[in-house]
């Protein structure tokens, strides 16, 4: 097998448009040309792993390409995180140096801008053939401990991960696939994966805003595009013309309203499921299959086996190629070759899957992911907060929000903007919680951790 997809495309269709981005297309014999004289500079740097602090742009997709031609492996930063996160991720994965094309500032890093990085000297490189269980990319998912934990995506992984959505979501070289997901989550880097594995087009959007969305998906009669619900919600605000088969709807959970609203519409909505540890999506269901409306996010794809553990709170199991090789910092929990996604589900007799809690506190809104205890951690750096809990709560625009709850020491009142200073130095925007509240006691469980179950149901209480 010939991991080098973006050389294959450039031999097999040297002048289609590989990128579309901003009014201008670079084919594939123009974005394997760039990759690799990029990668020459990327050796320069003299690393195997490197930090990818990048954004939606053509230079990051160079970036990739040429990190993939120079074998070194891509560490994906999450653009919203503060230095602090950033240096803790990147401590943890052994990485001391940066590749940015935004402005970015960490104490103790070397931090290459791209036009740095294009006045380097040229190195040549490491030039044999890639294994496919060789790391490609790494990405951070928030663990319960609250530290993030670095999942290794293989050249194997991604390929497989293709291919099996190719197969239920049938895209092919003809199709065009829009990118508006961060390409630092696996939700927009997969298509960048599929785009050069299958030679079709992709269309980068730089920030989401649905009407210029809109005018994209009319322009380039885009075909297929992912999105998470806060995406499908407010493109569904505008109106607009559109070629679409396929919308991979992902990342976190949707509400009946919005499906409903969008299948109504004749949107062509394939709901899914999947993690950064499976490189994508594991299951879905297609628009026209009736149970789409009973609530399940689908049946496994062709290369994907599941199964629910009775015997661990109905636990979800996965197994298959596209699944992690490993966790750079931490274990990886398997059975008998299945990974333990700490999600609870459940499969029906047609072998259709529901999620019915994801991994215990995870919250996710607008397909983000907030681990409670990330925030804890923070607050306990306010001298007044002697313990905190952060629960979740459903919310209108993000589907689900943080708020915090805090037991304060003797004598101190409540400061909600001065606890608020200490998270914003510590956590990306979209980890603040929503609402800030005193609470007389956090309850604990007897075995001494905070109970988030009877602190939320005793918020709730206190509420209505
Ligand atoms: C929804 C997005 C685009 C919203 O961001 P927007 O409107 O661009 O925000 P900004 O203008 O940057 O900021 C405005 C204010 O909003 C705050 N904010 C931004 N995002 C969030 C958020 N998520 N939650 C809470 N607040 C948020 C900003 O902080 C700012 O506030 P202030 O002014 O106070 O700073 C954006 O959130 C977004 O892009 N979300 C999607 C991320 C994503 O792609 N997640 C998926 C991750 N999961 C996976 O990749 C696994 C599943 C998967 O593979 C998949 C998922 C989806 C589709 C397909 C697949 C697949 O299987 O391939
Ligand atoms: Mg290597
Ligand atoms: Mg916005
Ligand atoms: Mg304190």
């Amino acid at each position: 097998m010939d991991y080098n997809w973006l050389e294959m495309q450039a031999d097999m269709r040297p002048e289609k448009t590989a990128v579309a981005f901003n009014g201008n297309m670079l084919s594939f014999r123009d974005l394997y040309g760039q990759a690799l004289s990029v990668s020459k500079k990327l050796n320069a740097l003299g690393r195997a792993r490197i930090g990818f602090f990048i954004d939606n742009t053509v230079e990051s997709v160079i970036l990739i390409h040429a990190a993939m031609l120079a074998k070194i492996e891509i560490v994906m930063i999450n653009r919203r995180l503060t230095a602090v996160e950033i240096d803790r991720q990147m401590t943890d994965v052994g990485v001391d140096t940066i590749v940015a094309t935004k402005k970015l500032s960490v104490d103790g890093y070397r931090v290459v801008g791209y036009g740095e990085l294009i006045g380097l000297e040229d190195v040549p490189g490491n030039e044999g053939a890639t294994a496919g269980e060789e790391t490609l990319s790494i990405m951070f998912t928030s663990g319960t401990t609250g530290r993030a934990k670095a999942v290794r995506q293989s050249y194997e992984n991604h390929y497989e991960s293709a291919i099996g959505c190719e197969q239920r979501f049938s895209y092919g070289p003809e199709s065009v696939w829009m990118n508006v997901n961060p390409i630092y989550h696996i939700s927009g880097f997969s298509i960048l994966m599929r785009s050069v594995i299958r030679g079709c087009m992709m269309i980068l959007i730089e920030k989401f805003e649905p009407l210029n969305v809109w005018r994209e998906l009319e322009e380039h009669e885009v075909t297929h595009v992912s999105m998470v619900p806060v995406m499908l919600g407010r493109m569904m605000e505008h109106e607009g013309r559109h070629n679409l088969e396929g919308i991979l709807l992902g990342g976190a959970g949707v509400t009946m309203d919005i499906l409903n609203r969008a299948l109504d519409k004749g949107f062509p909505v394939y709901n899914s499921f999947g993690m950064t540890e499976t490189c994508s999506q594991i299951v879905s269901i297609s628009p026209e299959d009736p149970k789409i409306l009973k609530g399940t996010v689908g049946r496994p794809l062709d290369n994907i086996s599941i199964k629910i553990d009775e015997e661990n709170e109905d636990e979800l199991l996965v197994k298959g190629p596209a699944v992690t090789t490993g966790y750079v910092n931490a274990e990886l929990s398997l059975d008998e070759g299945y990974f333990r996604t700490g999600d609870i589900g459940r499969i029906d007799d047609d072998g259709y899957l529901y999620i019915l809690d994801r991994r215990s506190d995870l919250i996710i809104s607008g397909g983000e992911n907030i681990y409670p205890k990330e925030i804890e951690d923070a607050a306990s750096a306010h001298a007044s907060v002697r313990k905190s809990v952060v629960i979740k709560q459903k919310d209108p625009e993000w589907g689900e929000v943080p708020v915090l709850l805090v037991e304060l020491e003797e004598g101190s009142g409540l400061d909600r903007t001065a606890v608020m200073a200490v998270l914003e130095q510590r956590l990306a925007r979209y980890k603040l919680p929503k609402e800030i509240h005193e609470t007389k006691e956090v309850i604990m469980t007897s075995t001494g951790k905070v109970s988030r179950v009877k602190n939320r149901e005793a918020f709730e209480t206190k509420k209505s």
